[in-house]
């Protein structure tokens, strides 16, 4: 059984984890739907939460009825001029939008002598870090250009564990996502679930809101949990 003294690392996914960065997902997505004709829905806009670029377009198109009326061409046409209008929607975050109790968190890890990386389907994800300010609290982010498979499939959580040369039971892997939640118990590190979307995957550690996380927390649900 992993213990709280076991843990030497963390890895962390960054949208809906460290900023919110869902919103603009979102609104990228939606303005897309909307321009090819499939009618958005709430619903849909939270199924895409942690769901790599391409695959997202596929929902979106299979919502729609138009999985099979676009070529693969057109489909990297469609996700380049989505992630275009994204990157000009985070150009102006700052320090400021990191999520509540992650900073804090960040400097009990650099104080306690613990290492992170970054678990994030997000191509956009060392730009978002350095506009947060906080790029060197990470050993290393993966590249998800080298994935074969997404979330929840474990690859992305072993090669942020491979960054951190230690073993997945040293690790405490954080997500919000259902989908990142499974990927983190089938690389068998241990998962930190933040907010109900990832309650539902079952962590074995759970908390409502990131201003919940900090290694006090942590140990006390791993001596109650598991
Ligand atoms: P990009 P995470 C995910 O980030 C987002 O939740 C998801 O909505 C997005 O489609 C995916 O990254 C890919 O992002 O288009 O920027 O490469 O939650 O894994 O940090
Ligand atoms: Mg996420």
């Amino acid at each position: 059984m992993v213990e709280f003294s076991d843990i030497k690392g963390f890895t962390f996914d960054l949208d809906g984890v460290i900023t919110d960065t869902a919103k603009f997902h979102e609104q990228a997505w939606h303005d897309l739907a909307t321009q090819i004709g499939v009618t958005w829905s709430d619903d849909l806009g939270s199924q895409l939460k942690g769901i790599s670029r391409m695959d997202s377009l596929n929902m979106i198109l299979s919502a729609g009825g138009q999985q099979n009326k676009y070529s693969d061409d057109e489909k990297l046409t469609f996700t380049a001029q989505k992630n275009t209008h994204y990157v000009e929607l985070i150009q102006g975050i700052t320090p400021a939008d990191i999520l509540p109790g992650v900073t804090a968190f960040l400097s009990e890890l650099k104080s306690g002598g613990y290492i992170a990386s970054i678990a994030s389907a997000s191509k956009n994800a060392p730009k978002i870090l350095e506009k947060l300010g906080i790029t060197d609290n990470f050993v290393g982010i993966v590249d998800p250009a080298t994935l074969s498979h997404g979330k929840p499939d474990p690859e992305i959580f072993t090669k942020a564990g491979d960054i951190l040369k230690l073993d997945p039971n040293q690790i405490i892997g954080l997500e919000d996502a259902s989908a990142g939640v499974e990927a983190i118990k089938a690389s068998g590190q241990t998962a930190l679930g933040i907010g109900l979307a990832a309650k539902s995957a079952s962590p074995q550690l759970w908390v409502a809101s990131t201003a919940e996380i900090s290694l006090a927390n942590i140990a006390a649900g791993m001596r109650n949990n598991l």
